[in-house]
């Protein structure tokens, strides 16, 4: 680091991201230079409580000491031999893996866009070849007020205009219905051609919409009955988030092809991955899809570790009583103000609705509230704030996150 580099304030660094880095995001202001656990630290020094957890990458905790260790000793020895050649890490974390989500294979990418990516790609071509329907005419089925990431296609069955303006022209073969409304599947299973049906569990950028009781049990009953493939984007809900390993298990649900990424990894390398079962894993051949880093060893050791953390340390467990300690809080502080009017969520994947139009400021100002009291979180659409901290919180620092929103909350003027 350069002994300029040394003295730099937040602003300098928010200015030399502001010149040579391109303008796609507006982050808070603020400049993060360490973190540990449920902790990040700003180059001033400010201590904070991160809730937001990358997106849920970061659910086991901000550089935990196994997984970052598991990263150092594969580093230190083959980080990538591509898929040229075998090594020996992917094989023993593909069984690793499959064992421990129950799927017969895992087809191992790098981010979650990818992931689904290729679940799209698997579940056209299990339809061409298995399932009878005519080349280049399968429909998938996709919600409105989906994220699955941002690539071209994914964009394409995107309804958040701000996604998709001047990115076209794009991909057909997508059919959108409303979230959480089984007569709108029924009705569009019906259609021809339609090969999966691709889902996030709880919907977490559209601002953490928990779908009915018994919403994924029928549409994967639906599906079934129609020979359409079920397909879970678990990449946000997914790694124990939700108060289950899968946001599917809440409902004993198993999809047909399951997507993870974010905190198979905690965080700490781009880990993402695809799963099903022979009969439609099997119809992928060799160089019919793959990527440079898909699989590669750190990324083997990393998700190992990663997931290994989750059972020892028991997150799912967490999240689910924390969770429920969070929203009977939130419940609480909300019958003291007209600022918020709602909790929504599930586990430790939390929203509250700002009281104020979706186009005002006040979501983004209680943020930097609450950045300004030593809490990070930040809006996700409009009025809606995302609590989403890493799943290692104690029962005692959830509670001191509490008093720090319901002091800012308290003292919060329009
Ligand atoms: C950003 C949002 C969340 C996802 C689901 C696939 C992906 C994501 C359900 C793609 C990624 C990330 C993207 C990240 C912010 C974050 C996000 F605000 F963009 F929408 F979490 F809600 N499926 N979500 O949530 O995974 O390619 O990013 O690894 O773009 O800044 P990715």
């Amino acid at each position: 680091m350069s002994a300029t580099m040394e003295k730099m304030t937040s602003k300098d660094y928010m200015n030399v991201e502001e010149e040579h880095g391109a303008h796609n995001y507006h982050p808070l202001g603020v400049v993060l230079k360490r973190g540990e656990g449920v902790h990040v630290w700003d180059v001033e020094g400010k201590q904070y409580y991160d809730f937001l957890s990358a997106y849920s990458a970061v659910n086991q905790g901000h550089c935990h000491p196994k997984i970052v260790g598991a990263m150092i000793d594969q580093a230190k020895r083959l980080t990538l031999t591509s898929r040229a050649f075998y090594n020996d890490s992917l094989g023993p974390y593909e069984k690793f893996v499959t064992e421990y989500f129950g799927f017969d294979k895992v087809l191992p990418m790098n981010t979650g866009a990818e992931a689904v990516e290729t679940a799209i790609k698997l579940c056209r071509k299990w339809a061409y070849e298995k399932n009878g329907i005519a080349e280049d005419q399968a429909q998938i089925i996709v919600c409105e007020g989906n994220f699955h990431g941002r690539t071209t296609t994914i964009v394409s069955f995107s309804d958040d205009p701000v996604a998709r303006k001047n990115f076209g022209p794009f991909t057909p073969g997508f059919i959108r219905i409303p979230y959480d409304d089984l007569d709108a599947l029924e009705k569009a299973l019906q259609q021809k051609n339609v090969a999966g049906f691709l889902v996030e569990p709880i919907q977490g950028e559209a601002g953490v919409y928990v779908p009915s009781e018994g919403y994924l049990t029928k549409a994967k009953e639906l599906c079934t009955a129609n020979g359409t493939l079920f397909i879970a984007d678990e990449v946000q809900t997914g790694i124990a988030r939700t108060g289950k390993l899968l946001a599917v298990d809440h409902e004993n649900v198993k999809p047909d092809i399951l997507i993870l990424g974010k905190a198979i990894s905690g965080g700490v390398y781009p880990v993402s991955a695809v799963f099903a079962d022979n009969e439609i894993m099997n119809v992928i051949k060799p160089g019919q899809h793959g990527s440079t880093f898909g699989g590669n060893p750190v990324a083997a050791k990393v998700a190992i570790a990663a997931l290994e953390v989750v059972t020892d340390e028991k997150l799912a467990e967490n999240a689910q009583t924390l969770g429920e300690l969070f929203r009977k809080e939130m419940n609480r502080i909300i019958k003291t103000s007209d600022l918020v009017l709602k909790v929504r969520g599930k586990g430790l994947l939390n929203a509250i609705i700002v009281n104020d139009t979706e186009d005002s400021s006040t979501a983004w100002d209680l943020c930097v509230a609450l950045m300004n009291n030593g809490l990070l979180a930040k809006p996700t659409h409009g009025n809606i704030i995302r609590f989403a901290p890493p799943l290692v919180m104690t029962r005692e620092e959830l509670m001191e996150c509490v008093a720090i929103i319901e002091k800012t909350i308290k003292e919060f003027k329009k």
